[in-house]
């Protein structure tokens, strides 16, 4: 059904998380566009509205997971802990749309059913559940790539006399796990950060392992003063760092192979990277995530942290992972979680020698027993990067739908735009390095440039651009080969390459070459005038 008028803006950007606050205040503060936002959360925050669950923090420091475009912004704000808890990510968030006065352009509890490009008109039609229709020139996704949750099919579930959630729509009310009986399914960066919080709380945790996963300590703390007085000092520094990084980490990468220095001077550089914690232990050498050998050492090295941590040696060896090296997967980070399963009231099931039948009205049955839960949390992820982009219906040029071209995996130029979608551009999208990235970097990489993309074309006159086909080819085979010059594609459970949704093309979908590298091939093609564009 199609109600009420037309509304009509220069721009539609659907999305107010990280990606979409800043694009709206790009479009519309500096280049004096008019724009709407429609976000279907009923808050600002994209991912951090919506992950919730118990231990949900992110995995940058906050001191880098932010801002760098305003300096007043960063010198105004406090972060409290190394890694910030949602939250606080949210009240940052929250502060930004009123500090920039975001909020007035921004429309939630709107839900982007379907847009449509008018190739008459040159615009895209955008409508929503409620039936609400949005006209403009320029169509921008912020839409994230881990959003649309991933609730596996497992036979059973209505029938489930207990509360499940999933870690990414986790109610606002919070859960109260006291003298509950919890499983928790699912091992990844959230599982993984869920599992120690969880077992604190609930009468007894049950976590459901399908693949064994590599974990390295954190080491969140509070921001002392101290650290806090180093960072204003040193934030530019900090900021260009960041900038100049292969994943907008400001990390001191090693320059030295894992394979030439001796076993003992190695271990010593693993121990010294695993006290410091977090994911730059990754830059304890350079070919960490190059060379297969390399990386093996560091697997190695968290194989066996893991034995000596967990007491019990049969948990350790289903908690050891084999199936993959190091990262080759998203590296979780975590707080205690190893040690977690060292309490009595946790249980580890491992899903490979039990696979899970069924979900039953008592709990989850797997092949040889079944489990009496309470509660059920899913940490099962996400479908990533293609998910949240084919939800919203994407319909362009002679019909082309979105989904039917991406049917074999998606296809963009730079990640930010789509043969046959004029006026499209798609923040964080596949074939982006976004996802391998400190995400604010690359979100601010690809806010930018959209927005000197449309200055371009306002400057001249000209009112349309659409990525040429061969040169989303030749991207297509640029991130082919980004992706095989390192160890990445190797993971074949991961989701990198859309092996954890049943059904979804096995591609590799981010663009491995690097942040810094992909943001000086973005500045040439933009030098260039837009080389593999159609302008009109
Ligand atoms: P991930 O990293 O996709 O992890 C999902 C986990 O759930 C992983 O251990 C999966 O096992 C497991 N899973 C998925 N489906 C099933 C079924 N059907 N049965 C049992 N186990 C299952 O998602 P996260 O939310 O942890 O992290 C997503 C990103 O958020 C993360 O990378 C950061 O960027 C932030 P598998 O490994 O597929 O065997």
């Amino acid at each position: 059904h199609e109600t009420g008028p037309i509304q009509r803006t220069d721009a539609i950007i659907v999305g107010a998380g990280f990606s979409g606050l800043y694009q709206l205040h790009l479009l519309r503060d500096r280049l004096g566009l008019s724009v709407r936002v429609l976000e279907a959360a009923d808050g600002i925050g994209g991912t951090w509205y919506w992950n919730r669950y118990p231990g949900a923090r992110c995995d940058s420091e906050s001191y880098y997971y932010s801002y760098s475009f305003s300096r007043e912004l960063e010198d105004e704000w406090d972060w409290t802990e190394r890694y910030p808890e949602h939250g606080e990510i949210r009240r940052y968030l929250d502060h930004v749309a009123d500090r920039f006065d975001l909020r007035r352009d921004i429309q939630l509890g709107t839900r982007v059913s379907g847009a449509r490009y008018d190739e008459a008109g040159n615009h895209w039609t955008v409508t929503t559940e409620a039936g609400e229709r949005f006209e403009a020139q320029f169509l921008i996704t912020a839409v994230g790539c881990l959003s649309s949750a991933n609730v596996p099919a497992i036979p059973g579930l209505a029938s489930f006399a207990g509360a499940w959630y999933h870690t990414g729509r986790w109610p606002h009310e919070g859960v109260d796990f006291s003298n509950k009986r919890v499983g928790l399914i699912g091992t990844g960066s959230t599982g993984i950060q869920a599992t120690p919080v969880l077992a604190a709380q609930a009468s007894h945790l049950t976590v459901f392992q399908r693949t064994a996963n590599y974990s390295v300590p954190a080491r969140n703390g509070p921001m002392d003063d101290e650290f806090k007085a180093w960072v204003r000092e040193n934030s530019s520094e900090l900021r260009a760092k960041a900038r100049e990084a292969p994943n907008g980490h400001p990390f001191d990468f090693s320059d030295r192979s894992a394979l030439d220095v001796s076993p003992q001077e190695r271990q010593a550089i693993y121990e010294a990277a695993w006290e410091r914690g977090g994911l730059r232990f990754r830059a304890a050498f350079r070919d960490i995530m190059l060379d297969k050998d390399a990386n093996e050492t560091a697997s190695q090295f968290i194989r066996d942290k893991i034995r000596s941590i967990v007491e019990d040696p049969e948990t350790a060896e289903a908690l050891t992972p084999r199936d993959h090296l190091f990262a080759t997967k998203r590296p979780p980070i975590d707080t205690n979680y190893f040690e977690t399963f060292n309490r009595e009231n946790v249980t580890l099931v491992d899903l490979k020698t039990t696979p899970i039948e069924a979900i039953v009205p008592e709990g989850v049955r797997t092949r040889d027993t079944t489990y009496p839960l309470d509660v059920i949390v899913f940490a099962t992820g996400f479908d990533a990067l293609t998910g949240p982009l084919l939800a919203l219906d994407i319909r362009g040029r002679d019909g082309l739908v979105l989904k039917d071209v991406w049917a074999a995996g998606p296809k963009s130029y730079l990640g930010l735009q789509v043969p046959g979608f004029p006026n499209l551009f798609t923040m964080t999208g596949p074939g982006s390095p976004s996802v391998l990235t400190n995400m604010p970097v690359a979100i601010e990489q690809h806010a930018e440039w959209i927005a000197d993309c449309i200055a371009h074309l306002r400057e001249r006159g000209l009112d349309r651009i659409e990525a040429r086909p061969d040169a989303a080819e030749t991207w297509g085979a640029e991130v082919d080969r980004a992706a095989s010059a390192t160890l990445l594609p190797m993971a074949s459970s991961s989701w990198y390459l859309g092996a954890n949704v049943p059904g979804k093309p096995r591609v590799f979908m981010p663009y491995a070459g690097g942040m810094a590298h992909y943001r000086g091939i973005c500045e040439r093609v933009a030098a260039g005038g837009y080389e593999g564009f159609s302008l009109r």
